[in-house]
């Protein structure tokens, strides 16, 4: 049997750990071009410069706990922001398709950059220069037979959204939202098929992502911020489906699976309440209503959430055509630890004593990944596909400027294995296989340059020093041949 044919094998990214040319071509500031790189083996996080209303500055967390009143983000220039240059797909992205294409990719995921279409979100006319760029890296994709999937929003938002209406919490946002997603569905309409909503949506928590500043000491307000990135969303599918019909439109969601420590049966209830914290999403973006026990949460905490008539019959109606999901690692849940989970950290309170971990603490778990394989399609029913799979770690260039990346092969191939078994054993209706930064991109936990995914090596360090050049890892040539015998070389 093995991977189906026409499978997607190739490799993702997102705009604001890629693209660089922040300020290029009218593009206007995104929450991400104020945040500042951090240091995630010693857990420094990463920070926003605030102006305050005397005129003085300060850096905060970018979870944004203690927001000033009057504090507004902003770009201080003697500090460096990963984003601002990131690897510079802006300059190189034929050299990079092009390498890409050697690898025999027939997919590419990549994100477009919510603000280079409107720089401040709120403009009613979109940026030309913005839709040309996007154009033209379809256009060389295309050329290549490289299929795009589109993520609308990965970790982004305009600024001015974020400080003029208090972001996602206000309703008017689903409507600067549709009017982004009307004009990229419009223009894009022949040359993108795939698309995806919101990346990670069960990770879209904090201030860059809501642009809600008390997002940490207010849950009503996330809440209802969430309510409005579900509405969207499914309004997303509805309207692309009336854009072109042979749309397929995804949900994005961080799928990993949670082990019970043991067979304490409180354990395991710990389990259920720590993955509800991902089926909430996924059972409204494809059962197209909100789970009891959740609506029972939010009246025990005194949330109301503000639903406008329609609302339901857009959930209901706008439930997805596929389930595109990130998977790295697994985790342990225990009524003795309270999980800790952010998006910046998938490190799991509690080891497993089975397996391995990266650097960063994230457990090597590839039979996890058949397990969340068969869990989604048992539940839902739909095509799946692994938008975001991969190791960060840390390479060494040699002197002769090779890149030997041996752990960075085994991981995949121990992941592919076990894909396989989910589609040839389990029936798994499988689409694609996209590992995350195909080539090196910035961390977006940490926004540091030295935890690498790619297979394509990128010159830039922590600090923004290095001369971008692009070299082929040793992983290169071991994707190359996955590709090219669809899996089954490993
Ligand atoms: C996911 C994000 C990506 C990506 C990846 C790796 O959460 O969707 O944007 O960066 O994780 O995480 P990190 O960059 O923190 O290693």
């Amino acid at each position: 049997m093995g991977f189906k044919e026409g499978f997607f094998w190739g490799g993702a990214t997102a705009a604001n750990q890629y693209e660089g040319g922040y300020l290029s071509g009218g593009k206007g500031l995104a929450i991400q071009d104020v945040i500042t790189g951090g240091d995630g083996r010693n857990n420094i996080p990463r920070r926003m410069a605030l102006k305050l209303a005397d005129g003085s500055t300060k850096f905060i967390d970018r979870r944004g706990t203690e927001v000033p009143d009057g504090a507004v983000p902003y770009v201080d220039e003697n500090t460096y922001y990963p984003s601002h240059v990131a690897t510079d797909f802006y300059h190189h992205y034929k050299e990079d398709i092009a390498l890409f294409a050697e690898m025999g990719f027939k997919s590419f995921r990549l994100s477009i950059n919510w603000t280079r279409i409107f720089p401040n979100g709120d403009e009613k006319e979109p940026n030309e220069k913005g839709l040309q760029f996007y154009d033209d890296i379809f256009d060389e994709m295309l050329k290549y037979g490289i299929e795009p999937q589109v993520t609308i929003v990965h970790f982004d938002l305009p600024l001015h959204l974020a400080t003029e209406y208090d972001g996602w919490y206000n309703r008017k946002t689903i409507d600067f939202y549709m009017n982004y997603v009307e004009t990229i569905f419009n223009r894009y309409k022949n040359k993108v098929k795939y698309w995806l909503t919101f990346n990670e949506i069960n990770f879209c928590k904090d201030y860059t992502n809501l642009g809600i500043t008390e997002a940490l000491s207010r849950p009503d307000k996330v809440a209802q911020a969430v309510h409005h990135l579900l509405v969207a969303a499914a309004k997303t599918v509805i309207r692309g489906h009336e854009i072109n019909p042979d749309f397929m439109i995804g949900m994005m969601i961080n799928y990993s699976e949670i082990y019970p420590e043991d067979c304490n049966p409180e354990n395991m209830w710990k389990r259920i309440t720590e993955k509800r914290l991902r089926t909430f999403y996924t059972d409204v973006q494809n059962k197209g209503f909100y789970p009891e026990w959740k609506l029972i949460e939010y009246k025990n905490a005194g949330i109301e959430l503000k639903m406008e008539e329609g609302d339901l019959e857009t959930l209901k109606a706008g439930t997805v055509d596929y389930i595109g999901f990130s998977y790295y690692s697994t985790s342990v849940a225990t009524v003795n630890v309270d999980a800790k989970r952010t998006a910046s950290n998938l490190e799991s309170a509690v080891k497993n004593p089975y397996l391995k971990a990266n650097d960063w603490g994230w457990q090597i778990d590839p039979v996890g990944l058949r397990i969340v394989l068969n869990e989604l399609w048992d539940r839902y029913h739909k095509p799946l596909w692994i938008v975001e799979n991969g190791l960060g770690a840390i390479d060494n260039v040699e002197e002769d400027g090779s890149i030997h990346d041996p752990y960075r092969i085994d991981y995949m191939k121990q992941h592919i294995i076990e894909m396989k078994k989910a589609v040839d054993e389990d029936g798994v209706d499988l689409m694609g296989y996209m590992p995350w930064g195909c080539i090196d991109v910035v961390s977006a936990g940490t926004g540091e340059m030295r935890k690498r995914y790619g297979f394509i090596y990128v010159d830039m360090d922590d600090d923004g020093n290095g001369d971008l050049h692009r070299a082929r890892k040793d992983s290169f040539y071991w994707y190359q041949k996955v590709c090219q015998s669809n899996g089954e070389e490993l």
